[in-house]
């Protein structure tokens, strides 16, 4: 077995790889990231790589996993160190970054993690925790969250995103210390003000005068990250280390596309992102409208009804024709007529860089991770779309039909009978209540779409958007997802 890469042996690689044109151990850290995973590791760390380079400085990450060790385990032996390998048509390029400085994992060690984000050193905090990481709903603090009420009980040893930010606040305010940045990367609408409205009403709970401290000397930042980074899997890892010639435990495979727009509102000391790529904006709204509705809202559609076709990938999805024109009157007719494209961004150019990422089978990226919850995703993702689209008296028809999909989904039964499991947070009821419905036996789909928790009583006083929604939901049912598909084609 070949040796672990690592900060002694990195400059004797086998082949060509771009390495830290900086020496990593030489830049103290100034951003703790919470949710260190694959995107984290393809997306912020590469940007502040890029940054080390250009402009130096003391800006490495000390980066936190919040419960798994898999992260620490892959990266500490590794010194942070771990390759990127970005897949175009043409060309590999592999790359050693080196911005990460540690892993930390929270449950083991909270205490360590506070002290952390309470270190003078520490400017900005970055996050990539999941849109469930902020445990809102709607934008507040979901007060009735297992997670928040045990943080709440038990502050000095928190769990989630919330009570970790609020516990570090406490320190620097008993120790008269300026306050960091929170800068929200997840695929959330208005992150920066989710993760305002969150830590400020949990400090609220805890105390009023930390709140107010927080709301003084705390900024928060939107922001709108976008890259296609799909879980590394063995065979990955397996051809990146005979490349190397080392044992990376930790590599992430990536497409060339990347793209992060931060919204300027730090209160400390910053990295400048923008010399490695980024974008600093007044108002990152429009970018995140775009990325949000097309992207990630196209993305969600594929996942959904590519899954119930049997497409294990996304790029297979895009292989089947049908789905392929969905997608493109999705964006067409139900998300163009609601978003404005950003200055400098052709909106048609925009749309079609999206279908070609979709189908890069370079980087195949799984239905099933897309799939995962729904719950989640769905409102920022399809559900603010068609809110904006009736307003507008336009009456959307593709998104009934995909929200069937994800119902249909939900039953974790495919049409050939393979049981699958249904990733979400409330996955247990949803599947036990998708599993209930019967297009003849048990039609009521109120209690289903009650518990999923994202339907607005507006919403469902949409009398033809609900009619739409049961519609397909019985026919997908009945007549399988290809012939619904079909069906709806030609009705459209
Ligand atoms: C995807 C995103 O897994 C998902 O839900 O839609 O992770 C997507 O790949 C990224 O947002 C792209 O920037």
């Amino acid at each position: 077995m070949s040796p672990r890469l690592s900060a002694q042996n990195y400059k004797t690689l086998k082949n060509t790889v771009e390495l830290p044109h900086y020496t990593p151990a030489a830049h103290a850290s100034g951003i703790v990231h919470l949710g260190i995973g694959a995107f984290h590791k393809a997306h912020q760390a590469v940007y502040t790589d890029t940054l080390l380079h250009v402009a130096g400085g003391d800006w490495r990450i000390q980066a936190v996993s919040l419960r798994q060790p898999t992260a620490r385990d892959q990266l500490n032996p590794q010194n942070g160190l771990y390759t990127l390998l970005t897949k175009t048509d043409s060309a590999l390029h592999w790359r050693i970054i080196g911005a990460v400085e540690a892993v930390w994992v929270a449950r083991e060690n909270p205490q360590a993690v506070i002290n952390l984000l309470a270190q003078p050193a520490i400017k900005v905090v970055t996050l990539t925790i999941t849109e469930k990481g902020y445990c809102q709903i709607q934008g507040a603090l979901d007060l009735s969250h297992p997670d928040i009420q045990q943080d709440l009980h038990n502050p000095a040893n928190p769990t989630t995103m919330p009570g970790f930010i609020v516990a570090a606040c406490a320190h620097r305010m008993r120790n008269q210390q300026p306050g960091f940045t929170l800068l929200s990367c997840d695929n959330l609408a208005h992150n920066g003000r989710v993760t305002r409205a969150v830590i400020l009403a949990f400090a609220e709970h805890i105390d009023a005068a930390l709140a107010q401290w927080i709301n003084h000397n705390i900024a928060f930042c939107s922001s709108m990250v976008d890259r296609i980074v799909p879980a590394t899997t063995a065979e990955d890892r397996t051809a990146i280390n005979t490349y190397l010639g080392l044992d990376d435990h930790a590599s992430v495979v990536s497409e060339p596309f990347s793209q992060w727009i931060i919204e300027d509102n730090f209160c400390n000391d910053r990295p400048h992102w923008e010399l490695a790529g980024a974008l600093i904006v007044k108002d990152v709204t429009p970018y995140e409208n775009l990325k949000l509705r097309l992207l990630n809202g196209g993305h969600s559609l594929l996942a959904y009804i590519g899954f119930l076709l049997g497409y294990d990938f996304i790029h297979q999805a895009m292989g089947n024709a049908n789905l392929r024109q969905l997608l493109q009157l999705f964006m067409d007719t139900e998300v163009t007529p609601v978003i404005a494209a950003p200055e400098g961004i052709d909106m048609e150019q925009y749309k079609a860089t999206i279908c070609a990422r979709f189908a890069n089978s370079l980087v195949p990226y799984k239905t099933t991770q897309v799939a995962s919850d729904g719950s989640q995703k769905l409102p920022q993702r399809w559900l603010a779309t068609a809110k904006e689209l009736i307003a507008k008296q336009q009456q959307p028809t593709i998104i009934p039909f995909a929200l069937a999909a994800w119902l249909r989904y939900l039953t974790g039964v495919t049409e050939s009978g393979q049981a699958y499991t249904v990733n979400d947070p409330q996955a247990e009821q949803l599947t036990a209540l998708a599993r209930a419905y019967h297009p003849q036996h048990a039609p009521d789909i109120q209690p289903l779409l009650a518990a999923t928790g994202i339907f607005s009583r507006e919403l469902l006083s949409q009398n033809e958007f609900m009619e739409g929604l049961e519609r397909w939901l019985a026919s997908i049912h009945t007549q399988g997802m290809e012939a619904s598909l079909g069906r709806f084609l030609l009705s459209t």
